[in-house]
């Protein structure tokens, strides 16, 4: 099944040719209600009528997650507040997260776009269907819970946590669909195996999986684990959330929702486009958005993009492949983006310790860990450091200020001056041991 074939599977001809119209419309829009793009636009000696094809968009400034920091909170919205119904945040580098308000419309295609993933993996409205992504500032719970209703399924919004009581409601309701990172889908199958639950007892046969990064291997656990067909599901809150690209049933690469998301691939150092099948920095230009419509906006996902006309299941929509890397330091631990500048800022703001510190990131039993290492100054380290008591409050004082900042826990593990190694050449500031293979 298809849910909007008019869109899904139009001629490339008659894409670009609403691309190129849609776009125009966007230029104009946030030229006219956008300061930051009006500006950039008359710097660059570019008028909304100079953009009246989809080829035109080379012409367009770049817009980085730098860029809505500089304009935190609000900056870069074009809408009225009082036409935002809906606000999400996601990290931000240092400091400030990024803010994106959704219009009514903005909700509206949000839905329709994830219902034509949902569709994709052949949920119908006959399931029931579990989004155990988290629900609150991040996109993905009331991203997918919206597809589902959109769709006519009936949603269970488990969210994530008290994984005891979801694998027993997966069995009990009959569950059939799930959406939820793909390291959580295999914590709960070691949940299950736990509670002496086989997959024979459950009805799980579709996945909805993204968030973070995945291979073709976890996905063969997963399926073998939990008895489903595991899809990819990809997307930024920047850009929408969850739906800006999923695969169908050939899962080769994924379709991308490109009369709303339009695509481009460029050299992460030189900003030149690339052509298909090279890998590079995905971009993303809002055709549609009203809220917070993005130029040419560099998500720093690493990927190449493949034409969709080819696919056997009818679908026309460019595809992209996995994400295989960033072109920055973004961490991605149980879901959440971290950034290793976060933990310097909070480590630097307390004066007990010396800007010394190391990321260890890891997988133990299929969840992420995060230890954070860090050197006490001196001064602080013989004064107070003969007995346990000062140390496990300086632990905890520290542990508070990351959880607040990064929004998870990490442990946290001080160590005596002098003792985190020192790289002869660049510092090296994470160990990432998990081996997603
Ligand atoms: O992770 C939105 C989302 C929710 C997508 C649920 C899919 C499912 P952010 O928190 O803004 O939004 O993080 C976006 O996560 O730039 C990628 O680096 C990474 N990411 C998202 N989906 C995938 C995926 C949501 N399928 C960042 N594969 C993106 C690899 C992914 N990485």
């Amino acid at each position: 099944m298809i849910w909007n074939p008019n869109k899904e599977c139009m001629s490339r001809d008659e894409m670009s040719a609403l691309q190129g119209k849609r776009l125009h419309k966007i230029v104009e829009y946030v030229y006219h209600n956008v300061p930051f793009y009006r500006n950039k636009l008359q710097e660059m000696d570019i008028t909304p009528d100079d953009i009246n094809t989809i080829d035109d968009i080379v012409k367009l400034p770049f817009t980085t997650k730098q860029d809505l920091r500089d304009n935190y909170p609000y900056g870069l919205q074009a809408a009225p507040q009082s036409e935002i119904i809906r606000v999400h945040a996601s990290s931000g580098t240092t400091g400030n997260p990024t803010i994106v308000g959704y219009t009514r419309k903005d909700i509206g295609v949000w839905s329709e776009c994830m219902t034509r993933c949902l569709t994709a993996y052949g949920i119908t409205r006959d399931d029931t269907f579990s989004v155990a992504y988290g629900y609150g500032l991040f996109t993905g719970g009331l991203g997918a819970h919206y597809g589902v209703e959109n769709l006519g399924a009936a949603v269970v919004p488990t969210s994530t946590g008290n994984t005891e009581k979801h694998v027993r409601l997966i069995r009990d309701l009959g569950i059939t669909g799930i959406a939820c990172t793909p390291s959580y889908a295999l914590y709960l199958a070691e949940t299950m195996d736990k509670m002496g639950i086989t997959k024979d007892e459950i009805k799980l046969r579709a996945g909805a999986f993204g968030a973070e990064p995945w291979t073709e291997n976890m996905r063969k656990e997963i399926e073998s684990r939990l008895g489903l067909k595991g899809y990819n599901l990809y997307g930024l809150s920047e850009i929408m959330g969850p739906c800006v690209s999923y695969e169908c049933s050939e899962q080769h690469g994924s379709h991308i929702c490109e009369d709303h998301f339009y695509p481009e691939i460029i050299n992460p150092q030189t900003l030149e486009r690339l052509p298909n099948g090279e890998t590079g920095e995905l971009v993303f230009t809002t055709l549609t958005k009203e809220g917070m419509p993005l130029l040419r906006y560099r998500t720093k996902d690493l990927c190449s993009l493949m034409e969709g006309d080819d696919c056997p299941c009818g679908r026309t929509a460019v595809r992209m492949t996995r994400i295989v890397g960033r072109s920055d330091d973004m961490l991605i631990i149980r879901g959440i983006n971290v950034f290793p500048s976060q933990v310097e800022s909070v480590v630097l703001s307390m004066e007990e310790f010396a800007p010394r510190y190391l990321l260890i990131v890891d997988r133990v039993n299929n969840l992420d860990t995060l230890q954070v290492q860090v050197e006490v100054r001196p001064e602080y380290f013989t004064e107070s450091f003969d007995s346990l008591a000062p140390i496990a409050a300086l632990e905890k004082k520290l542990s508070d200020k990351l959880k607040s900042v990064l929004s998870i826990s990490a442990k946290v593990q001080l160590k005596a001056p002098n003792t985190i190694e020192r790289s002869q050449g660049k510092s090296k500031f994470v160990i990432d041991k998990r081996v997603l293979n």
